[in-house]
């Protein structure tokens, strides 16, 4: 499976006929005939399915399916030939696949049959579908308290499944809704919502195209959102200013060929992205935007003091915020130097990039996980809106804010009330419609949901999608904690670490991915997702199922609350799942703005939901838009380690980053290589600065330990990772996850959010000890599965 190991730099653009070949690999890697191929690739969307890739939206939803050399690879890991049937589980115990590595466990293919785990012998074992649903019926009913219970959610689950399953658990009494949003964008809805009063993002792609420039903070496109740079090179042909903010220089962010252009593709040709690239310090980006909005207020103050027009947008400040009066003398008090030292750029950077602001009429933030996965994310993405605002960069064409969504469906989660904070509005409306009393405490998040379990409060774990085990922080903890549950049920689609690392009892549901024909009784179902501009469709599944015996998503959770709550409830679950169309009709019940919900999604294309702050209208507390002030954070887990290694002279302590390869969707590991980075055949590598490796007394190639400097006396340490010398600032370093999930504490929080911190953990390096030997035969084998 594997290229061979080697790092090589990477000079070509992104995309292009690398990204080609990679297409042709990812699917005979899956033993897909290219027949098979064919009818994937030229699904027309209208009828066909919603790439499970990313949910940034498509140009044109009713036209064929964009090339996009990621989407082709989650596309064809889904679509893969191979099985992992009874016969896998009959030939291992559990404790042998835990051996394996998260790359070997996914690749054995799509589950085929519900299972249950036998302690008697240690193996997973088959299990008829309702003996499924009455065993978890039977323990959700046997726990005192539905508190006791919790329910994940991943991305991925569309609009029906994701509001059946909402429902069900608040009928049975609980709001534990623990999903990875509060590992990924919580943040940007914790900012936005009290500022602007929408908690997603207010551009859609029309406002791409009329965009003066495009602030691009803490993401990487080429790898995470292929089909972005499309708008991007569109941007960049049309001579707006696309301004980058990253620590370490992505190749999507500066060169892109497209392989939709067959011209570009035929001369080798290309086009640069960035006209501004920023190599800032790991969390640095709050000061960067802090220092471009003083060089905005300096240049204000001047204009006035010389009688020249204003740079501000005076009229949207005085007529739709409030706090910018407060904002702007904390400006002015700023010290330069305090902004240049933390952010990592020099005061003529930061003027530089605030000019680009200051000289485009309209402008657009976008931002993903460089941004959101910091102590201090919501103040920062505060700082983003804030600095939008300044020229009235929001609810007007053109302009806005695009914090850029991970999961497909993961915005749409949430608006169909996945949420472990649920507002009351949406509370009332439940009862209103469904005649039941939904529970009004709210449930835990992400790592609160890891802290109940720990603290032997939450039993029962409940996972729609996902890999929950892999891709949260803190993996021995997470660990311990899901082995303390008396029962952990996973509905998926592939074997994942959550399914070998289980509670006394535990299950696999499989179940249909969406590009599966889903027949109910009531014929083919389609299901909904929002993307990440809030543009709601249908996706309907082209290839047979799996298997035979998987179920749909919607049904496992219908039938499921038949089994545990029918006898109570007065919702007519069995009868819902006959046909999608009836649970759109109970969506459209609850959510006002859903109205004629199955006739507009029959549209092609879909529909937008209304976003109020697109339309300058403020639901915050107010009714006007917020600037708020916030202080530099001085005070961040990294300025702490620092601070009390400083006495000990020679230790350094590194900001780690973690992030995505190029051949990998979050826990699920496609290849061994990161194209960009120029990484081949290998993940347990380290990006770091060559005086940095010099600093430390090591050399490039050199192998190291990395362990996290942390208040709680517990060790928390990842072995055997690689030094690659990078292009990446002094003092900072990066590494892929979820290898280093291990090295991120449990404690370690977004400010108002909850996210873990993955985007900066204080660690130390020290020389690995093993014999070069055994390095290179863990290597070959992928990941080496963490024991
Ligand atoms: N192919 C593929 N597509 C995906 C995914 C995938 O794993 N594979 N995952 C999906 C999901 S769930 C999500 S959330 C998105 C994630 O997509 P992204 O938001 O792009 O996530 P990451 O790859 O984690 O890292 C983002 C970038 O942030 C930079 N960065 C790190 N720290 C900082 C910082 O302090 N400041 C700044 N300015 N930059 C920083 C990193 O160098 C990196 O370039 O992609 C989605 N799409
Ligand atoms: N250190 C560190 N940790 C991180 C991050 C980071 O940047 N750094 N990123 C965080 C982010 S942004 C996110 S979103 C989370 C991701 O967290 P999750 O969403 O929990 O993880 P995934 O890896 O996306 O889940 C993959 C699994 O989903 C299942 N699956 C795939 N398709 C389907 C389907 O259609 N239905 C069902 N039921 N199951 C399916 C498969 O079994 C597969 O193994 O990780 C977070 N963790
Ligand atoms: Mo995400």
């Amino acid at each position: 499976m594997s290229s061979e190991q080697k790092i090589e730099f990477y000079k070509g653009p992104a995309g292009g006929w690398g990204a080609l070949r990679s297409v042709t690999n990812a699917l005979l890697r899956q033993d897909i005939p290219i027949k098979g191929a064919k009818t994937l690739l030229s699904a027309n969307q209208p009828d066909g399915f919603d790439c499970p890739g990313c949910a940034w939206p498509d140009r044109n939803h009713a036209s064929t399916f964009e090339f996009c050399e990621n989407g082709v690879k989650a596309v064809a890991a889904e679509a893969t030939a191979r099985r992992a049937g009874p016969e896998l589980f009959a030939k291992h115990t559990v404790a042998e696949l835990a051996e394996q590595s998260d790359f070997w466990l996914e690749d054995q293919g799509r589950l085929t049959h519900p299972m249950a785990y036998d302690a008697a012998s240690d193996k997973y074992v088959p299990i008829e579908w309702d003996d499924a649903f009455a065993r978890i019926a039977r323990h959700l009913n046997a726990l005192p308290d539905p508190d006791q219970a919790i329910f994940y959610t991943s991305g991925r689950a569309s609009n029906e499944a994701a509001f059946l399953y909402q429902l069900f658990v608040r009928e049975y009494g609980t709001n534990n809704f623990p999903d990875c949003s509060n590992m990924c964008h919580e943040p940007s809805g914790s900012g936005m919502r009290p500022q602007i009063g929408v908690g997603k993002g207010t551009v859609t792609l029309d406002d791409f195209e009329k965009a003066d420039a495009i602030f691009i903070f803490g993401q990487n496109p080429g790898t995470n959102h292929p089909r972005m740079l499309g708008e991007l090179r569109a941007a960049s042909k049309r001579g707006a200013r696309i301004v980058s903010f990253n620590p370490l220089r992505e190749r999507g962010l500066e060169r892109f060929a497209d392989p939709q252009d067959k011209l570009e593709m035929a001369t080798l040709g290309s086009t640069p992205i960035s006209t501004h690239y920023f190599q800032l310090r790991v969390g640095g980006d709050f000061s960067a935007i802090k220092g471009m909005m003083k060089h905005v207020i300096e240049r204000e103050d001047e204009a006035v003091a010389r009688g020249e027009p204003s740079v501000l947008d005076h009229e949207f400040i005085a007529e739709h915020t409030t706090g910018f009066e407060a904002l702007a003398a904390d400006l002015r008090a700023e010290p330069w130097d305090v902004l240049v030292r933390e952010s990592g750029l020099s005061e003529e950077q930061i003027r530089a990039a605030a000019d680009v602001y200051l000289g485009a009429k309209s402008v657009i933030a976008c931002w993903g996980m460089g941004i959101t996965q910091h102590q201090h994310s919501v103040a920062t993405i505060q700082m983003i809106g804030n600095l939008l605002m300044m020229r009235g960069n929001m609810g007007r064409e053109g302009a806005g804010a695009c914090p850029v969504r991970g999961h497909s469906n993961v915005q749409g989660d949430r608006t169909m009330g996945i949420w472990e904070k649920p507002p009351a509005a949406l509370l009332d409306r439940l009862q209103k419609v469904f005649g039941f009393e939904p529970p009004r405490r709210n449930g835990v998040d992400t790592v609160e949901a890891i802290q109940s379990m720990l603290d032997g409060k939450g039993r029962v774990f409940f996972a729609l999608g996902g890999n929950f085990a892999a891709a949260t922080p803190d993996t021995y903890q997470t660990w311990k904690a899901l082995k303390q549950c008396e029962l952990t049920v996973h509905v998926t689609t592939k074997l994942n670490r959550s399914h070998v690392i289980h509670g006394r009892e535990a299950l696999i549901l499989p179940c249909l991915g969406r590009t599966e024909i889903d027949m109910q009784a009531g014929g083919q179902q389609g299901v909904t997702v929002e993307d990440s501009m809030s543009m709601v469709h249908i996706s309907m599944g082209i290839n047979p199922p799996a298997s035979e015996h998987l179920l749909s998503e919607p049904a496992i959770v219908a039938r499921l609350a038949a089994a545990t709550i029918g006898a109570r409830s007065s919702t007519p679950w069995l009868w819902l799942v006959e046909d999608y169309a009836r649970i759109r009709d109970k969506i459209e019940a609850v959510f006002d703005d859903f109205k004629d919900f199955n006739a507009r999604v029959a549209h092609p294309g879909g529909f937008r939901l209304r976003n109020t702050a697109s339309e300058r209208v403020w639901n915050t507390a107010s009714k006007k838009a917020v600037f708020f002030t916030h202080a530099v954070p001085l005070d961040t887990p990294s300025h702490r380690a620092r601070a009390r290694f400083a006495k000990k002279g020679d230790t350094i302590v590194f900001t780690l980053l973690t992030t995505r390869s190029h051949d990998q969707y979050n826990t699920t590991i496609y290849g061994m290589d990161d194209r960009y980075r120029g990484v081949f055949g290998q993940r347990r590598v380290v990006f770091i600065n060559k005086e940095d490796i010099r600093a430390l007394g090591m050399k490039d190639g050199d192998w190291v330990d990395i362990q996290t400097v942390w208040n709680d006396g517990q060790e928390r340490r990842a072995d055997r990772f690689k030094l690659v010398a990078y292009d990446i600032p002094r003092g900072n370093i990066a590494a892929y996850y979820p290898e280093t999930n291990p090295l991120v504490p449990l404690s370690a929080v977004a400010e108002n959010a909850g996210t873990p911190t993955s985007k900066s953990i204080p660690v130390v390096l020290v020389p690995h000890e093993l014999p070069i030997q055994k390095l290179a035969e863990d290597e070959a084998d992928g990941m080496v599965a963490a024991a």
